[in-house]
């Protein structure tokens, strides 16, 4: 039986969650808007306009179409700017570790991140070919909670998401998951991710045990 795993990226398997965060706070700032890391943990694994949005909704000022894209369009100048230094220092411990025992013990291994820059973060962490499938968020229409990218992954890596596991660290990237028909595995507290079937503190805290036990 052909089985997979899952990953989501910002926050699974290296920690841009935190410089997405920086980023939209200066943009925050920039456009007068409150913004906090209460608030970012809604922003967590949803695409860039509709992070701006919820943002834009608590500024005193209005914009229009075109002056939306360049605010995104700065954002993600910082957010650029915020990633250039990184390297494969940067994976988080226990994941490399991870991929290759998955590899060995037969697993395809995909990401499904709805970053525009995920293929230039992996690159950077030196990562993209211990994959077999990274999702194009480009392609992608309906970003998570919708199942969409993770059932394009299992789709391209040849495996029933029955057959799959997602790992996620965003609630709206868990109900993706469940929503496409695959077991979960949150990286967080249970209280931030009660759909997720299982839970760890960190990705590296994963075992080979977890996984077979959820896709039985
Ligand atoms: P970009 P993930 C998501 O990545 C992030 O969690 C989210 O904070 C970000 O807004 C989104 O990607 C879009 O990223 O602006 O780089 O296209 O968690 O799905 O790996
Ligand atoms: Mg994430």
């Amino acid at each position: 039986m052909n089985r997979a795993v899952i990953f989501d990226l910002d926050g699974v398997i290296t920690d841009t969650a935190e410089f997405h965060f920086q980023a939209w706070l200066q943009l925050a700032r920039e456009v007068d808007a409150p913004f906090d890391r209460q608030m970012n943990e809604d922003l967590k694994g949803i695409d860039r306009m509709t992070s701006l949005a919820r943002i834009l909704a608590h500024s005193p000022h209005r914009f229009d179409a075109q002056q939306r894209d360049g605010l995104a369009a700065r954002k993600n100048t910082h957010y650029q700017h915020l990633i250039e230094g990184i390297t494969p220092q940067d994976v988080f411990p226990g994941v490399p570790a991870l991929l290759s025992t998955l590899q060995t013990s037969g697993y395809r291994l995909g990401v499904a991140s709805v970053s525009k820059n995920a293929a230039v973060v992996l690159e950077r962490l030196a990562l993209t070919s211990q994959f077999d499938f990274i999702a194009d968020a480009n392609r992608i229409q309906n970003p998570k909670p919708d199942p969409e990218i993770f059932l394009t992954v299992a789709k391209a890596l040849g495996v029933e998401p029955r057959h799959c596991v997602g790992v996620e660290d965003a609630a709206a990237g868990v109900e993706a998951i469940r929503a496409a028909g695959m077991p979960a595995i949150g990286v967080g507290p249970r209280s931030a991710l009660p759909l997720a079937n299982h839970w760890v503190d960190r990705t590296g805290d994963i075992r080979i045990n977890d996984i077979e036990r959820l896709l039985v």
